[in-house]
This record gives structure tokens, sequence and C-alpha cells, in this order.
């Protein structure tokens, strides 16, 4: 978080399927109900031009490949648009933004799932975040099977199609796994959540993280 931006900044991060929509959801609902302003938003996407970026990254067939550079720039594109229109201004008046997936997504998919080099990775946070780090970072685990089940069982349900990253193979998942495991041993804004635990569980951890944060 900047030092000058009176709202809180806090990110959902993880792999597919371990429930961060649906969590997000409940602790902005819990958050609105002690009278916070919370706004609730995604990456990529959050704005009408970073939602248009997103449509085009997760479309699952395009007429040719998507390159791994092109990705990454694409995703930092969308978040530039992101942190300018939404997220600052949006700190800046006191709200809390509770955001689905932030840079630790890219250094998981891109740097780890990609192979793409972090120092690029690194390079881009530097110009596009300048001094912006979420203030917590909620990491939801559970074992890929898990997640991966839960991500098919609502899109089945939903009668949506895969996306061009649900379309990858075990090997980028497990590497994306690595990835965010190694951020949570970097960082110390990331706090860990099983989220293999049924449901209840799960939300009973995140309100008493959540009731650390603040005087709530
Ligand atoms: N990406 C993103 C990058 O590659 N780089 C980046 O920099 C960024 C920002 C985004 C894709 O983009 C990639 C990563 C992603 O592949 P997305 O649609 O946001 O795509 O994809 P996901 O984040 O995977 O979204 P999902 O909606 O699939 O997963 P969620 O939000 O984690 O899970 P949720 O809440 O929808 O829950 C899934 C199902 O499980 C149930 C829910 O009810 C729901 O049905 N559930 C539970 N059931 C039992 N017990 C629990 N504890 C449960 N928690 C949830």
């Amino acid at each position: 978080m900047t030092s000058a931006s009176p709202g809180l900044f806090i990110t959902f991060e993880g792999g597919e399927g371990v429930g961060k929509s649906t969590n997000i959801s409940f602790c902005a609902d819990w958050l609105r109900a002690r009278g916070i302003e919370v706004i609730v938003t995604r990456e990529p996407g959050g704005t009408p031009i970073a939602e248009t970026i997103r449509e085009k990254l997760l479309k699952a067939h395009h007429p040719e490949a998507m390159d791994p550079l092109a990705e990454l720039l694409l995703m930092f594109a969308a978040r530039s648009q992101h942190i300018q229109n939404l997220i600052r201004p949006a700190l800046a008046r006191g709200c809390w933004v509770l955001c689905d997936r932030f840079t630790d997504s890219t250094i998981a998919y891109q740097g780890f799932g990609r192979q793409l080099p972090l120092q690029q990775i690194s390079t881009l946070k530097a110009l596009v975040q300048q001094d912006l780090e979420p203030h917590c970072t909620f990491l939801l685990e559970a074992p890929l099977a898990v997640g991966m089940g839960r991500a098919r069982g609502r899109t089945d349900a939903a009668g949506e199609a895969v996306d061009r990253f649900e379309q990858e193979q075990l090997d980028f998942f497990e590497r994306v796994q690595q990835g965010f495991d190694w951020l949570a041993q970097q960082e110390s804004r990331i706090r860990r959540i099983d989220a293999a635990r049924p449901l209840a569980s799960v939300q009973q951890q995140l309100l008493a993280e959540l009731q650390t944060l603040g005087a709530l």
C-alpha cells in the first residue's frame, strides 16, 4: 500500500478454483456490514479497457498462438489501466480494495508456469506499480485436483467452456503452485489459507485474519 493511501489493498491469490471469488464476496459482505466502503475487483480486468484485454487473454482459441512475452505485457497493460483508473483512486478515497489476483499471479503463471525470467517481471512490476503493494495477500491453497475439480464443477454448472489457461497441462499448474509456494516464503504480507477445508472453516480463518488488519 502507498503510505499516502488511507484505504487497504487486499489481494486474493491461488490456483484455479481454490475459492477466491467465493471468499472475496464473503469478506466484502462482512466488511460492508461493519460500515467499511469496499470495492471488489479482479485481474486481469477491473476497468472497461482492462476487461477488453482480459477477453483476449482468456479466449481459448485464437488464429495464432499467443507469444508468452505478449501475454506478460498484456497482463501488465491491463494492470496499469486498473491501478491508475480504479485501484489508486479508490484507495485515495479511503475504500478497501479487494482484488481477485494481482502481480503474484503474474509471477506464478508467467514466471513459473511459462518460465519467463523473473527479472523481466520485476522490471515491469516496478514500472507499473511504482510504490503500490498489497497491504495483505490471502493465498488460498488446495491440492491441484481439488481446485481443478471445483473449477470444472463450476464451469460445467454454468455451461461455460474452459479458458486458455485452463487448457494447460498438469505440469504447467504444478509449476504455478511452486511459484505461489516460493512467493509465500519471500513475502511477509502473504497469509496462507488452507482452502481444501470446508468453506465455513476457510471463512472462519479469513475473518480472524481480517480482524487483525484494522480496528474492526
Ligand atoms: N492469470 C491472471 C495469469 O496468468 N497472470 C496474471 O497476472 C493474472 C492476474 C484468470 C486466469 O488468468 C491467469 C490465471 C487464471 O487462469 P479467472 O477466471 O480469474 O482467470 O480464473 P480463476 O482465478 O481460476 O477463477 P475461478 O473462478 O476458476 O476460481 P476461484 O475464484 O478461485 O474459485 P470460486 O470461488 O469460483 O470457487 C470454485 C467453486 O468451488 C466452490 C465454489 O462454490 C465454486 O463452485 N468452493 C468450495 N467448495 C467446497 N469447499 C470450499 N472450501 C470451497 N471454496 C469454493
